[in-house]
């Protein structure tokens, strides 16, 4: 256990898309830093950071591994995320963990577009930013063009502080521009490599390039961008200075390159988080919301109230829950209470941990700035936060996405029902994005998720770690409900005869907003007309209702609410009749705002050899398919379309046989959209009948 300050930290993510090579750069990391005797590797299965059965079966991360380890002065804390888009909100949840991410690129494809939404998020979440470009010693590299798409994608400008030598089989290192030194590698997997001057052949290049990166540099301070244009020469620790200045404040994104399976570019990838990469202290404080919803900071200082957030938990069947949580400020002590303000309960802490990807090792205490993990809290889970109890806040998190498929289970044994729910239940404390519910209508358990990748996963842990066994069915489409047009009704719900009555009364408008916002509650009751500690009554009324929309039974989304007025009784009024009143008055009110029924329309990416690209244009039109373009590359060419889901649950075999098995496709939830009105008709005419039959 080393001893370390809060500006020793650096909290560094690898994100990107999926295959990219994240989690073998993390595996070169923990070699170079002495963390392993040999360079795990996911191809062999002797990965450190997938060590998930489920992981090294499929060969990608499913769920992000994080490694604590130092290198030089630095304390690094790894955090390799999962690229691909099932597993999206593990990522998303790990970003909150983070000061700083490399996105991992590799020099075939570049971006792609699941790495373009999580440098938006990243940014959102104002986080610093690097890029490593990978696999260049790879057939096909062409770092190039990799390069040349890169400024459109940050807020920051991309500026490269290295310069490949060579690339594909003739890939021998790279050149160091600041430096100006070349780092020829063995390119075995000792990450060794000798310095040596640029050679000939790139030297113009690398001057050329050095001199622009170096405009760019100097712009980040202004101080030293005076003495530059003055022409007078820069120290080099002026240019370190501006340089880690720029990557802090954003304005610079430092672009690097490398070889991870072959050691190249690891080292000095290394060196430059330490370097220049943000500690807690270059962040600077976190925003909290208090307990009387003002918004406040907190800095990364032991002297500060607590404020953490618990950003991941992985459940085991034996050791029980494990909760990792990034310690924002004021510090955490093993064998202490803390206190959960969003649950607005105490937890008693045992060990603090460390992380080293599967194994744990114990630390005294966490620092302002740390992440650490704890075992056997009782209510705690992803999304939650500590603090000071005499002084509560919470930390803002990103919303959940929400799921995309979802499939009836039932159990391969009887009986097993139980079971199948408290292991699922488990799963869900880890994994947000894991639903389950009974199905209204048929009464069936509903497992739904991100992809039917991520719901297979699940079925593969539930039987794993809770011994139970489940098959799944047919694929549900999770249809939801919106309205169209505003309604302003009244919702009154009385009962008085004889003894306590029930009173409430309430009356609302609906608007239609974004599909995306599942509701926004705006109250604005004045004068009292109902009671103030009834009003969340009347929301938690219309809440529920929403769940079970008034066309078909799916649940309302895309609606704001505004609770404008309303009476009361002084003794016949509570909760439950308020509750009742908003119910009753958002069936009235949807019905009138003329419902309709929306459906996912997913983006699905096709490639097929190119004598069926006509054959499988045709498809696409019968299953209501919108083409977005056609890709060629090589022999092969890859369609991009908008397309139902309710269209896509039978495709993989269909496209099996127009294409004699050649073709494969991908796909994921692009949006929602309004049935045609001819389909959604027979689909509320299914739902009644299901209710019906259901009901008998
Ligand atoms: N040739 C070559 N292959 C690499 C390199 N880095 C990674 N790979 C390969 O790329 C594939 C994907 O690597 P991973 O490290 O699992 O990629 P990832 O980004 O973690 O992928 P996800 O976890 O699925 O998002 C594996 O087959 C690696 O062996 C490299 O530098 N050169
Ligand atoms: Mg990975």
């Amino acid at each position: 256990m080393s001893n370390y300050d809060t500006s020793d930290i650096r909290n560094l993510g690898l994100v990107s898309h999926v295959g990219t090579g994240k989690t073998s750069l993390a595996d070169a990391m923990l070699f170079d830093a002495g963390q392993n005797t040999r360079l795990g590797k996911v191809d062999t299965e002797s990965s450190l950071m997938d060590f998930e059965p489920e992981e090294v079966k499929r060969k990608t991360t499913i769920s992000s591994s994080i490694a604590s380890f130092d290198w030089k002065k630095a304390r690094i804390n790894l955090i390799d995320t999962p690229g691909g888009a099932n597993f999206v909100a593990d990522t998303r949840n790990s970003l909150q963990g983070m000061d700083s991410a490399v996105i991992v690129l590799d020099a075939i494809d570049g971006l792609k577009i699941q790495s373009l939404k999580l440098i938006k998020q990243a940014q959102e979440l104002e986080l610093s930013l690097c890029v490593f470009i990978n696999k260049l010693e790879r057939e096909n590299a062409n770092y190039k063009t990799v390069v040349d798409n890169l400024s459109t994608a940050f807020q920051g400008k991309p500026v490269l502080l290295q310069l490949p030598i060579g690339q594909e089989a003739s890939f021998k290192g790279i050149v160091d521009l600041l430096s100006k030194k070349a780092l020829i590698f063995e390119l075995n997997e000792s990450g060794k490599y000798t310095e040596q001057d640029i050679p000939a052949e790139l030297k113009e290049e690398a001057e050329s390039l050095r001199e622009s990166s170096l405009e760019s540099i100097v712009e980040c301070d202004d101080a030293i961008l005076e003495k530059y244009l003055e022409g007078a020469d820069l120290t080099e620790e002026e240019i370190t200075t501006a340089l880690r200045k720029g990557i802090i404040n954003k304005q610079i994104v430092p672009v690097l390159f490398g070889a991870a399976t072959k050691n190249v570019g690891v080292h000095q990838l290394l060196n430059f988080v330490a370097d220049y990469m943000p500690s807690p202290i270059d962040r600077g404080a976190v925003k909290v919301i208090s307990a009387d919803g003002s918004e406040q900071k907190r800095e990364p200082l032991a002297s500060e109230p607590l404020a953490a957030l618990v950003f991941k938990t992985i459940a085991d069947p034996y050791a029980g829950q494990l909760t990792i949580m990034r310690v924002f400020s004021g510090e955490i002590t093993s064998d202490s209470n803390i206190y959960n303000s969003t649950k607005k309960t105490k937890e008693r802490v045992g060990q603090m941990l460390h992380l080293m990807a599967k194994k744990q090792e114990p630390a005294a205490k966490a620092v302002a700035g740390d992440i650490v993990a704890v075992a056997k809290l009782k209510d705690t889970h992803t999304g939650d936060s500590f603090s000071d109890e005499k002084k509560p806040a919470i930390i803002p998190t990103l919303s959940q996405p929400t799921p995309v498929i979802s499939f009836a289970i039932k159990p391969k044994s009887k009986g097993d029902e139980d079971k199948i729910q408290s292991g699922l239940k488990r799963l869900m404390e880890e994994d947000p994005t894991l639903q389950v519910s009974r199905d209204i209508q048929t009464k069936e358990i509903i497992l739904s998720g991100m992809g039917q990748v991520h719901l297979d996963v699940a079925i593969e842990k539930l039987k794993r770690k809770f011994s139970v066994e489940v098959i799944l069915e047919t694929p549900k489409i999770p249809y939801k409900e919106t309205i169209t047009a505003d309604a302003k009704v009244q919702g009154k719900y009385k009962k008085q005869s004889g003894g306590k009555g029930q009173y409430g009364d309430c009356w609302i408008e609906l608007h239609s907003i974004d599909k995306d916002k599942s509701m926004e509650f705006v109250d604005k009751i004045v004068g009292g007309s109902i009671p103030r500690q009834y009003i969340p009554a009347v929301e938690a009324g219309i809440r529920e209702a929403m769940q079970e929309g008034v066309l078909a039974g799916y649940p309302t989304v895309g609606i704001q609410v505004v609770v404008f007025d309303g009476s009361y009784h002084p003794v016949d009024s509570s909760e439950m009749a308020f509750k009742v009143a908003g119910s009753m008055a958002f069936k009235k009110a949807a019905a009138e705002a003329r419902p309709v029924l929306l459906e996912p329309v997913m983006h699905v990416e096709i490639t097929v050899p190119e004598e069926n690209v006509g054959d499988i244009m045709g498809d696409l039109n019968s299953r209501r398919g919108r083409m977005q373009g056609v890709e060629a590359e090589g022999a092969t060419q890859t369609v991009k379309a908008q397309i139902p889901m309710a269209e896509m649950l039978r495709y993989a075999p269909d496209l099996n046989s127009m294409t004699s098995g050649a073709g494969v496709f991908s796909m994921e939830f692009s949006h929602y959209e309004e049935v045609p009105a001819h389909l959604a008709q027979k689909i509320i005419d299914e739902s009644k009948a299901a209710k019906e039959a259901a009901a008998k």
